[in-house]
């Protein structure tokens, strides 16, 4: 098949590249490299080094024998896009290509104003271009399980039935994120269901937990590594557990630390998109995936941590719970539904814990660059104070 990647030079883009690649597939990919100039606005760097993706094609090129087609540009220019997908005419468009840090999008009102203004107009004009170039293709987008918040009732895989005032109907799950990047991803849901349904365009709507992971088994190589962010604005939770813990610096749950999500691994999340995009929806169809495999709250997560920290790597570390930056549910009930992709056959390749050994030595090995960037760890924002920024030194930009 031929598969169009926005945002290939990302952390779960480039692997995907390299996955569909080794499947067979032929695969092209579009970024402006955003996340790179945007990490490194907060002062930090990808934990493992990263060539650029000239390079990266280059690689491929000579380690796997394939040919990679890449566009540098931004899917918020509506000519880049339109003559992208008129020139590949793609079988399917996976659409990853997006502001992702929540912390980023509420620094303040300039990175919440680009974070919502570029995430929908890139999808928007993803959704023209498919319309007026490609009608045929099947869309693939990145949304977030964020989107449906906390609710103190399971969550539904998108659609429940609902009766209310004695009537039935069956209805998209309610969304109440929050973070200004979280509701980016709302609307981009609502946007991508109404071009469904005026010009029939097929979609797959991909609710993705956290995914972690430095490894993929397509990653056999130096070459190949993805970028892996760590500090306070662009890390995950997990992700800067592991790096506190290889750092000497103590783990940070927020606040009381029972938030929950749900986790996926890097191979994993690549398993479930390639199935998406292998299995495509029927003609017009718009469908809806909770992706995602093992459920946490924070403090769980830092304790796994803790112990893997030290069985696998001799390392003694501490938790210590930091004031929540955040306005979330630090208590919660947590019970999403995901059925359907394991009705397609996915099946989860590994368990966090397992994960955790291969993140932690990869890290080991690249201490040096963790400890150039210890002071963008620890927390020092703070969302709910009229200055978000505290103490990091963001210039601030301009709408
Ligand atoms: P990433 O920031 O590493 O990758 C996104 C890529 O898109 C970057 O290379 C960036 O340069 C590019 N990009 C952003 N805006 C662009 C634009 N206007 N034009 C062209 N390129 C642009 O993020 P990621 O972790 O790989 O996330 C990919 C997608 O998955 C995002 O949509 C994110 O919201 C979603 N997601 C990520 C996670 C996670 O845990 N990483 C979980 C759920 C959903
Ligand atoms: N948290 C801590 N300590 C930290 C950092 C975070 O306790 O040092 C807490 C946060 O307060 C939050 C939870 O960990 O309650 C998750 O935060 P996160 O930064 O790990 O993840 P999140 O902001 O939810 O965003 C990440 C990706 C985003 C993706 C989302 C999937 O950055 O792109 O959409 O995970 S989901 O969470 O399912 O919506």
């Amino acid at each position: 098949m031929k598969v169009l990647i926005t945002g290939i030079d990302g952390y779960s883009g480039w692997p995907l590249a390299l996955h569909l690649l080794n499947r067979g597939h032929e695969v092209s990919g579009i970024d402006n490299l955003v996340t790179r100039k945007r990490v490194k606005e907060v002062g930090s760097h990808s934990a493992m080094p990263l060539l650029t993706m000239e390079q990266r094609v280059k690689a491929v090129e000579k380690h796997l024998g394939k040919h990679l087609r890449f566009y540098r540009g931004d899917l918020c220019r509506w000519e880049t896009v339109r003559d992208v997908v008129r020139k590949e005419k793609p079988d399917a468009l996976v659409h990853l290509g997006e502001q992702r840090s929540a912390p980023y999008s509420m620094i303040d009102v300039h990175h919440a104003v680009e974070t919502q203004v570029q995430n929908i107009t890139g999808t928007l004009n993803i959704l023209y271009a498919l319309r007026e170039e490609s009608p045929q293709t099947h869309l693939v987008k990145m949304g977030t399980m964020g989107e449906y918040g906390t609710p103190n009732v399971d969550i539904a895989e998108g659609f429940f039935e609902i009766e209310y005032m004695g009537r039935k109907d069956r209805l998209p799950f309610p969304r109440q994120a929050s973070s200004w990047y979280h509701w980016s991803k709302v609307f981009d849901t609502g946007d991508v269901m109404l071009a469904n349904k005026l010009w029939g365009i097929s979609a797959t709507d991909v609710m993705q937990g956290v995914i972690y992971g430095t490894r993929s088994p397509d990653i056999t190589r130096k070459e190949f590594l993805t970028r892996f962010d760590f500090d306070e604005v662009w890390g995950t939770a997990l992700n800067r557990f592991c790096v506190q813990a290889v750092l000497g610096l103590p783990l940070t749950p927020y606040g009381k630390g029972h938030q929950k999500r749900g986790f996926i691994a890097l191979e994993d999340s690549m398993q479930s998109l390639t199935l998406s995009v292998e299995n495509p929806p029927a003609k017009g169809e718009y469908r809806v995936f909770n992706q995602f495999d093992e459920s946490y709250s924070v403090t769980e997560l830092a304790e796994m941590v803790v112990s893997a920290a030290r069985e696998d790597q001799g390392i003694e570390a501490k938790i210590q719970n930091s004031y929540n930056p955040r306005v979330e549910a630090e208590e919660h009930y947590y019970k999403p539904h995901h059925e359907n992709l394991l009705r397609m056959g996915y099946k989860a390749s590994r368990t966090l814990r397992e994960s955790l050994k291969e993140i932690l030595a990869d890290l080991v090995t690249y201490r040096s660059r963790l400890e150039a960037r210890r002071q963008v760890v620890q927390p020092r924002m703070n969302f709910r104070s009229p200055d978000n920024r505290g103490s990091l030194h963001i210039p601030v930009g301009k709408n």
